[in-house]
């Protein structure tokens, strides 16, 4: 899953890509490289961020979408249900909800009605605030916890079980020891039944673990964790870059069959 932010704030790319024109050819770029899925989001999760005003995301994201759905298939990165309805008209097909349904109560509702697939992730709380000083007595347990009960809310609004990803939501309201944990025991949170998604792109952690190495050069960090999430039984990658981790993830998985 290629990483399309048209937005002017997110922590890596941010401003980048805010023209359509831009995005489009990043989009287009990344599907060349071997991505499966393009993420297109519109408004920035990073810590801190406060949301955009769903006309300004409508107005980043629906055109993107329209010129890049012929090419690849789309996931919006939304928690508003008016987003992912146009995104969905738009051509998208999957919907990427960080909030996993809780920010928009009608979003389940939409994602049922279309019978499209969606990624639910862990947050602590909100962007605003997740980065305050999060604590968990096990964050594997609480995130697993957490995701079987949104998992159980959307088959309940309506969502068939076999359309929900789960994810853990790496650098959501986590310290770098949390983040760790996380994908060491990833396998814990496979064993929901549900495909996981997993996004370590480029994230502060790795920047932490690193010596402080800034955003552009953490991809070492980015394959690694990959890699690792790949072996406990991750199925959908979230990165910025495509190629290089593609082709980490091909030879790590021809190691692992043989
Ligand atoms: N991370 C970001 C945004 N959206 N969605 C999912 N499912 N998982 C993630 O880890 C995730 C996400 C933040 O990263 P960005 O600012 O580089 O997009």
């Amino acid at each position: 899953m290629g990483v399309v932010n048209v937005t002017p704030d997110s922590f890596s790319d941010g401003g980048l890509y805010l023209d359509a024109d831009a995005a489009v050819a990043h989009g287009e770029q990344l599907a060349g490289e071997g991505a499966d899925i393009l993420d297109v989001g519109g408004e920035s999760t990073r810590p801190g961020s406060e949301g955009v005003p769903a006309e300004e995301e409508l107005r980043r994201v629906v055109p993107v979408v329209e010129r890049l759905s012929p090419r690849c298939r789309i996931s919006i990165d939304t928690t508003k249900a008016g987003v992912a309805r146009a995104a969905l008209d738009a051509g998208a097909s999957i919907v990427n909800d960080v909030s996993a349904f809780r920010f928009d109560p009608e979003l389940a509702g939409v994602v049922a009605e279309t019978g499209v697939d969606c990624c639910l992730m862990h947050m602590l709380g909100e962007p605003r605030t997740m980065q305050q000083d999060p604590r968990y007595d096990d964050v594997v347990g609480e995130v697993k916890a957490f995701l079987e009960e949104r998992l159980a809310y959307a088959v309940g609004e309506g969502v068939p079980e076999e359309r929900v990803w789960l994810d853990p939501g790496i650098g959501f309201g986590k310290t770098a020891e949390h983040n760790l944990e996380l994908l060491r025991r990833l396998d814990e949170i496979v064993a929901i039944g549900r495909p996981v998604v997993v996004g370590t792109s480029r994230k502060s952690f790795l920047g932490k673990l690193t010596g402080g190495r800034l955003e552009g050069e953490r991809m070492p960090g980015t394959i690694a964790t990959n890699v690792i999430a790949l072996e406990r039984g991750a199925s959908v990658f979230r990165v910025h870059d495509v190629a290089q981790v593609r082709d980490a993830l091909l030879v790590a998985a021809a190691t692992f069959a043989s």
